[in-house]
């Protein structure tokens, strides 16, 4: 009889939030250490997406980073390992990579960082995947199988969340992690320059029909009784109607839940009830600068965040006041001259918004 194909999935979990240029100017990212501490042991929903793309012969096995960085002795009996990347973890992804194939096992790489720098990926692996996994997942395991696994894979067209399989949550020991995610919506309708996000792997903005998110939230209630969710989306609630469907379906469900989106969300009140009502505990909305210099041009289809900029205290306060439980973000672009009196401004608005956070009722989760 032969042995099983072994694949082994390794997530490069965990959050790095250093930037000593950022800490000399005393900003200190009001709430963002508290929450990296809760969030840094969210497992790779891209690996158990995957998984559930996995032929059923293939011996699967899921490992967190921290597992197997200093231990890839833990993965010797797979014959491919494949690894997801995010750029602020690339060394350690390749340092893991080069061990591996030392040791004789394929490395197949993709993610955000291996689409971004797919040359730099292809020197650490047998095979880079760059874009979005799902349409090409099975040929790289069917041609690794064979002994004929490519260079490089990349999708042709775009993957219809419409088609998106239950991920594999049933691989987790769900005791190790504070969250689970589910994605609602891949791409967004605005274009930022500096984006890494799945715009990168989609120019569109799709979304996961209502029943599949549904079915997913109640698959991680399987493993978990009073889980709490993070959506991996990028912008939730970008096409409205289906949003506010989503969200009304979602109130049957109980769970607590954190999602990111942008601050357009402010000018709907009937959006954000519903948000409240379905279990909505936290969002985070990328503000980017909290002045106009240097925002323009950032978003490249219709200059959307330099509009938004002068309504941005209004506007968080708005969603503060009527969800009750928020941390709204600041991803602050720091530029050129105006760098000092901009954290002097950044560090007098984070303060006051913090006020208000906390004036606020706690978060409970
Ligand atoms: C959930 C999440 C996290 C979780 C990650 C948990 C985990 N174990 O993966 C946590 C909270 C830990 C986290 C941390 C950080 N994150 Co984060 N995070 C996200 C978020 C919101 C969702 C990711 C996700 O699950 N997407 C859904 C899956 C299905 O999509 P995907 O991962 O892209 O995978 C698809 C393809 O890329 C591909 N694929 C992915 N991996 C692989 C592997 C193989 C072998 C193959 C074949 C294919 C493949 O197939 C998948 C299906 O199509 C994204 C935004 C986003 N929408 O992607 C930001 C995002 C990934 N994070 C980002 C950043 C900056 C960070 C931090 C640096 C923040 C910080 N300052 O600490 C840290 C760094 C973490 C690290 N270890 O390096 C950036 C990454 C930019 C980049 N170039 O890497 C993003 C894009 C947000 C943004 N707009 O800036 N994050
Ligand atoms: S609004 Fe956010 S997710 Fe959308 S393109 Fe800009 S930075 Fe990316």
């Amino acid at each position: 009889m032969t042995s099983p194909y072994r694949v082994g999935l390794v997530a490069m979990s965990g959050v790095r939030v250093q930037d000593a240029e950022l800490m000399a100017l005393g900003l200190t990212l009001p709430g963002f250490v508290e929450r990296s501490e809760v969030i840094a042991s969210l497992p790779s929903l891209s690996l158990l997406t995957l998984a559930a793309l996995t032929p059923s012969d293939v011996e699967l096995s899921y490992h967190e980073s921290a597992d197997v960085q200093d231990n890839p002795g833990a993965l010797n009996g797979c014959d491919l390992v494949a690894i997801t990347t995010m750029t602020a973890q690339a060394f350690e992804a390749y340092r893991l990579a080069d061990q591996l194939r030392e040791a004789g096992i394929t490395v197949v790489m993709g993610g955000l960082h291996a689409t971004a720098v797919p040359d730099e990926c292809a020197r650490h692996a047998d095979a880079v995947v760059i874009g979005e996994g799902e349409p090409v997942w099975a040929s790289v395991l069917d041609d690794a199988r064979r002994g004929k696994l490519a260079h490089r894979y990349r999708a042709q067209g775009y993957f219809d969340l419409a088609d998106a399989p239950m991920p594999r949550f049933d691989l987790l020991d769900p005791p190790r992690y504070n969250r689970l995610t589910v994605q609602t919506a891949r791409g967004c309708p605005h274009k930022c320059e500096f984006c890494a996000s799945s715009i990168t792997l989609t120019p569109g903005y799709s979304t996961k029909p209502v029943e599949k998110v549904i079915a997913e939230v109640r698959a991680i209630k399987g493993v978990w009784d009073r889980p709490f969710i993070e959506f991996a989306d990028d912008n939730s609630f970008a096409k409205r109607g289906e949003a506010k469907d989503l969200l009304r379906a979602l109130r049957h469900e109980r769970v607590k839940w954190f999602t990111e989106c942008d601050v357009s969300i402010a000018s709907d009140p009937e959006l954000i009830d519903l948000m409240r009502d379905a279990g909505c505990r936290q969002v985070l909305i990328g503000l980017e600068s909290p002045v106009e210099d240097g925002m323009g041009g950032i978003e490249r289809n219709s200059d959307w965040k330099l509009r938004q900029v002068s309504r941005y205290e209004r506007s968080v306060r708005e969603i503060q006041s009527m969800l009750g439980h928020t941390t709204p973000a600041m991803a602050l672009k720091y530029q050129t001259a105006t760098r000092e009196r901009d954290a002097e401004r950044a560090r007098n608005m984070s303060l006051r918004w913090q006020d208000a956070r906390e004036a606020a009722s706690p978060p409970t989760q």
